[in-house]
C-alpha cells in the first residue's frame, strides 16, 4: 500500500508517494494553481546512482598531499563516521590554532534545500560560528551588484527583493510594461524555501487580459511567454544602459520629463541631465547614438520613449541584466528613467527588478516573517563579497576593494562547503580550481557526487529532504508546508545537523550547537517563534500539531493592493527614503566619493571589455548568455528525467540563430565545441530564430565534467565565463559578459563520467 507524505521543494510543494521504502512518484500540492514539471525529477534524484553512500577521504590527502595538490582525479577511500568525525574535529582545531579562524572558508554560498531547519548552509555556519568564526560571504550571485547599489540610491533592497508593486495594481493601472530581459516563465518555477503556490502564470494572464501591452527587450524571444503577445526588441547583450539613455534623451527632447518629480523627489538631476544631453562629454545620448551601440533602430527607441511618457508605464529588468560587467549601470539608469516618467510610487507605475526572475515577485502577500533557523554570530570572522571567491583563494594578504571598504583577504587553509555548488555557480572554473587547490583540506557535505564533492578531500554524505522532517517556508509564498520524512536515510547518509553535532561534540561544544534539542524539538521551537510573531501582526496560525497533521498553513491574501514607494511619493517629507538625501539619488555623493574610475556619481554608458561592440568580438564573435535552466534548479535535479529529456546526445542544449549555424556548417542536433581563451565545453546545438544573430544561449547547471586537457564534456557554461566583479562598488557576478566561438566537434564523443560515482579504493579505514 502506498503512503502519501506532504513535502516541499524550491521547485514546488508536492505529496510524495512512498512504496516499500522508496519514493515512487509525486503528486502536485492540491492548492497549487500551476504546478511545474520539475517535481517529476525528485524520485530520480533521491534514488540516483550518484548518491554518496558513505563518508570518504581522498587517497592523496591521506598520503599527505595537501596544499597545491591536484583535486578531482584521485580515488576515494571509504571511512567510518566515527573516524571521519574525529579527523575533522582535530583538523579544524589544528587549522584554527595554527592559522586563525579566518583561514576557514565557510561562506558556503548556495541554495541548499527548501526545509528551513535542515538548511545545510545555515547549519554549517552555525557550527563554524560557534567554533570561533570563519570567513564568510555577503550579497549573492542573483543580484549582488544591485544589492550594493540600491541602498545608496533608493535606500532599500525591496525594489528587487520585494515586496514590489503587485500584480493587482499593475492589472488595474498599467498600460505598458517594458521588460528588459523579458518576463521568463522558466524562472518563475522556483522560490527559495518552497513554492506552495505558483501564482505567476495566473497573474500574468490576468494582467494580459486587462489590456496591458508588453515589450520584451532581450536577445531571446522566449523571455516572454507567447500568451503575452509581446513586441520583441532583440537588443545586443550588455547594452541596455545605452538603450535607456537613448529613451531618456528622446523624452527630454520632447519636453516630457516630469520636472516636479525630478525637483521634489530626486537629487542629482542637475548632473544627470547634462550628461544625457552631452553637455559634459560632448556626446548627446540620442536615439541614433544608442542605436549604434544596441542595434535597436533609433525610431524604435524614440517610439518606446514617447509611448512610455504618454501612458501609465511599469519598467522592469530581470536580475540577469546586472550580472554583467558594469551591471550597476542599467539598473541605476532604469531608476532614473522611472524618475523622469514620474511614476515611482504611483499605482501600476515606476520600476522594480525581477518580476520575471522568481515565483512570488509581485504576488500579493501579507508581510509576515518566514519560519527560519535563528541566526548565529561569526565572532572572529571576516566577510567577502560572494562572487570574489576565486580572488580570496588567489590573493591572501592582499586588499579587495568593495563598496568603499578595503578588505584584507585572509589566507584560506580549509574550505568547508555545505548546500552550495561553487563548480556550478562560479565563473571561469578552470581558474577557480587552481585557487581551490591551494587549501590544505577541503570538506564537502553533499547528498550527491557533484563537482565539489569530487574535488574535495573529505566527503560527508547528507540526506535529502525526503529522509528527514522539516518545514518549508518562504517570505514570497503564502503557504507554510510540513515536510514529512518519507523514507529512511539512503546508505549511511546523515542529516547535516546530526553530523555537525557529532563533530561539535568531539570539539567540546555539542550542547551549544544543538541547544539540547532534537529534530522534533527544533521544528516545534522554530514554528512556535513564527506563530508568536504572526500573532503579534494579527495572523492566528494553528498550533504545531494541527499544522503538522494538516500538512500546511495558508496565509490569506492582503485586502489592498501594494504600491512600492507609495508613501514617499505622496509625502516625501514625512516618508523620506533611507538615502543620505532622503530622495532618489540620480547622483550619489557617496558613490562618487569612493573614487572608483569604473563607476561615478551618476549612471553612465560604459562599454564592457567583452561585448559585440568591442575588439575581442573579432576573435570571439558570439555573445554567450548563460541563463537559468528551465529543466532544473541550478545544478540540482540534473540527475532527473526532466533535464535528461532536454539534452542532446547527453549534452546541454545551446541556442543559435540559423544564419550563424549556416555560416559554420552546423545543423540542429549536432554536438559543438564552444570555446574562448578560458576554456571549452561541448553543447548540443538547437537552431532557432528566437535568438538574435551574434548571440548563443546555454542554461547553467549541467554538472561539470572535465577531461584531462580541460575540455568539459557536458555543457557547463562557467568554463567560459569571465571571473570579474561588476565594479568595485558591487563586486557582483558578471557571468553575462562573455564572448565565445563555436565550431563543429568532429572527434569521437567522449562519454560522460559525472553520471557515475568516482573511483573507490577498498582499503577501508577503521
Ligand atoms: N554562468 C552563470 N553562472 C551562474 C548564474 C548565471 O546566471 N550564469 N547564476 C548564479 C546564481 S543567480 C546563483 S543563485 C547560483 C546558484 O548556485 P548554487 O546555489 O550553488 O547551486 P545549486 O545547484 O542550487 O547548489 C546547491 C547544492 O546544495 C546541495 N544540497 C541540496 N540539499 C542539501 C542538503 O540538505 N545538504 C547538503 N549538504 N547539500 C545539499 C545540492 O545537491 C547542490 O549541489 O549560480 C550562479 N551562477
Ligand atoms: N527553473 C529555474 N528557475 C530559476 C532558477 C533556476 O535555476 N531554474 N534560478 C533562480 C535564481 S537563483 C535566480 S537568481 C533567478 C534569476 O533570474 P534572472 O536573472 O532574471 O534569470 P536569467 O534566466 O539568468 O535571465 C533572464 C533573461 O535575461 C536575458 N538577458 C541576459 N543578458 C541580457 C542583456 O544583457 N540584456 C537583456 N535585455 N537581456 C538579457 C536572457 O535572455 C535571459 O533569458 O532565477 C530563479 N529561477
Ligand atoms: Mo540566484
Amino acid at each position: 500500500m502506498a503512503e502519501i507524505k506532504p513535502h516541499s521543494a524550491h521547485w514546488g510543494a508536492f505529496d510524495a508517494v512512498v512504496e516499500n521504502g522508496r519514493v515512487t512518484g509525486v503528486r502536485p500540492f492540491a492548492l497549487d494553481p500551476y504546478p511545474g514539471a520539475l517535481i517529476q525529477s525528485v524520485p530520480d534524484a533521491v534514488h540516483s546512482k550518484v548518491r554518496i553512500d558513505q563518508p570518504y577521504i581522498r587517497a592523496g590527502w591521506l598520503k599527505g598531499e595537501r596544499r597545491g595538490a591536484t583535486r578531482g582525479g584521485d580515488a576515494f577511500v571509504p571511512v567510518s563516521w566515527d573516524k571521519v568525525t574525529r579527523i575533522l574535529a582535530e583538523e579544524a582545531g589544528r587549522i584554527r590554532a595554527e592559522h586563525g579562524h579566518t583561514s576557514i572558508m565557510g561562506g558556503s554560498y548556495g541554495w541548499s534545500s527548501a526545509g528551513r531547519f535542515h538548511h545545510a548552509r545555515s547549519q554549517l555556519q552555525r557550527f563554524l560560528g560557534l567554533g570561533g568564526g570563519y570567513t564568510t560571504q555577503v550579497t549573492n550571485y542573483s543580484y549582488g551588484a544591485g544589492m550594493t547599489l540600491m541602498p545608496h540610491i533608493v535606500g532599500t533592497n525591496d525594489i528587487m527583493q520585494g515586496p514590489v508593486t503587485d500584480w493587482p495594481s499593475i492589472a488595474k493601472h498599467t498600460r505598458l510594461m517594458l521588460c528588459l530581459g523579458g518576463l521568463p516563465l522558466k524562472n518563475a518555477l522556483v522560490t527559495a524555501g518552497g513554492a506552495g503556490a505558483h501564482e505567476y502564470v495566473p497573474w500574468l494572464k490576468q494582467v494580459a487580459a486587462a489590456g496591458v501591452r508588453f515589450v520584451n527587450i532581450s536577445p531571446f524571444k522566449g523571455d516572454t511567454p507567447d500568451f503575452l503577445d509581446a513586441e520583441w526588441i532583440p537588443i545586443r547583450p550588455n547594452t541596455d544602459t545605452a538603450l535607456i539613455l537613448g529613451m531618456a534623451h528622446a523624452i527630454l527632447a520632447a519636453g516630457l520629463e516630469d520636472r516636479d518629480f525630478l525637483a521634489t523627489r530626486c537629487v542629482g538631476w542637475d548632473k544627470l541631465r547634462p550628461y544625457i544631453l552631452g553637455e559634459t562629454d560632448g556626446t548627446p545620448k540620442t536615439p541614433e547614438w544608442a542605436a549604434a551601440i544596441t542595434e535597436v533602430p533609433a525610431e524604435t527607441i524614440r517610439r518606446l520613449a514617447l509611448e512610455a511618457a504618454g501612458v501609465p508605464t511599469m519598467l522592469t529588468a530581470t536580475w540577469s541584466i546586472q550580472r554583467a560587467e558594469h551591471g550597476e549601470q542599467p539598473w541605476w539608469m532604469l531608476v532614473a528613467l522611472a524618475a523622469m516618467l514620474g511614476g515611482i510610487g504611483q499605482p501600476g507605475r515606476g520600476v522594480a527588478f525581477g518580476y520575471g526572475s522568481l515565483n512570488g515577485m509581485g504576488t500579493p502577500r501579507w508581510e509576515l516573517p518566514s519560519v527560519s533557523l535563528p541566526a548565529t554570530r561569526n565572532p572572529g570572522g571576516v566577510a567577502i563579497p560572494v562572487a570574489r571567491v576565486t580572488e580570496l583563494f588567489e590573493r591572501p594578504g592582499e586588499i579587495l576593494q568593495y563598496n568603499g571598504r578595503d578588505i584584507v583577504l585572509p589566507d584560506i587553509r580549509m574550505i568547508w562547503w555545505a548546500g552550495g555548488n561553487p563548480f556550478h555557480h562560479h565563473q571561469d572554473l578552470n581558474r577557480m580550481l587552481r585557487g581551490w587547490c591551494q587549501a590544505e583540506t577541503i570538506v564537502v557535505q553533499e547528498p550527491w557526487w557533484t563537482s565539489p564533492a569530487r574535488h574535495a578531500d573529505i566527503v560527508l554524505p547528507a540526506t535529502t529532504t525526503l529522509e528527514r522532517n522539516d518545514i518549508g517556508s518562504s517570505s514570497r509564498d503564502r503557504f507554510i508546508r510540513a515536510m514529512h520524512q518519507a523514507i529512511p536515510p539512503i546508505g549511511q547518509a546523515r542529516n547535516d545537523h546530526d553530523m555537525l553535532a557529532d563533530i561539535a561534540e568531539a570539539s567540546g561544544f555539542r550542547d551549544r550547537f544543538t541547544e539540547q534539542r532534537n529534530e522534533d524539538a527544533w521544528l516545534r521551537h522554530m514554528y512556535d517563534r513564527w506563530r508568536t510573531a504572526c500573532g503579534r501582526m494579527g495572523f492566528d496560525a494553528p498550533d504545531f500539531d494541527r499544522f503538522w497533521a494538516e500538512g500546511h498553513v495558508e496565509v490569506p491574501r492582503p485586502a489592498e493592493d501594494f504600491v512600492l514607494f507609495g508613501d514617499f511619493a505622496r509625502d516625501p517629507e514625512a516618508h523620506p527614503l533611507n538615502t543620505p538625501s532622503g530622495k532618489v539619488e540620480l547622483f550619489s555623493e557617496t558613490i562618487a566619493g569612493f573614487g572608483y574610475e569604473e563607476i561615478g556619481g551618476h549612471p553612465e554608458w560604459k562599454a564592457p571589455q567583452e561585448y559585440l561592440g568591442g575588439a575581442l568580438a573579432q576573435r570571439f564573435p558570439l555573445h554567450l548568455l548563460s541563463y537559468q535552466p528551465a529543466t532544473r534548479l541550478h545544478g540540482q535535479l540534473d540527475q532527473g528525467r526532466v533535464a535528461a529529456a532536454s539534452k542532446i546526445q547527453g549534452r546541454e542544449p545551446m541556442l543559435m540563430h540559423p544564419s550563424e549555424a549556416a555560416a559554420r556548417g552546423l545543423r540542429d542536433g549536432d554536438v559543438v565545441r564552444v570555446f574562448n581563451d578560458r576554456g571549452a565545453t561541448l553543447a548540443g546545438l538547437r537552431v532557432s530564430d528566437g535568438i538574435r544573430p551574434g548571440v548563443v544561449a546555454m542554461a547553467t547547471g549541467a554538472w561539470w565534467d572535465p577531461v584531462g586537457d580541460g575540455l568539459d564534456r557536458h555543457g557547463n557554461p562557467n568554463v567560459l565565463t569571465a571571473d570579474l566583479g561588476t565594479s568595485r562598488l558591487g563586486q557582483g557576478c558578471a557571468a553575462q559578459s562573455c564572448l565565445v566561438q563555436v565550431e563543429a566537434f568532429t572527434d569521437a564523443l567522449p562519454p560522460l563520467t559525472v553520471t557515475e560515482p568516482p573511483a573507490r579504493l577498498e582499503e577501508v579505514l577503521a
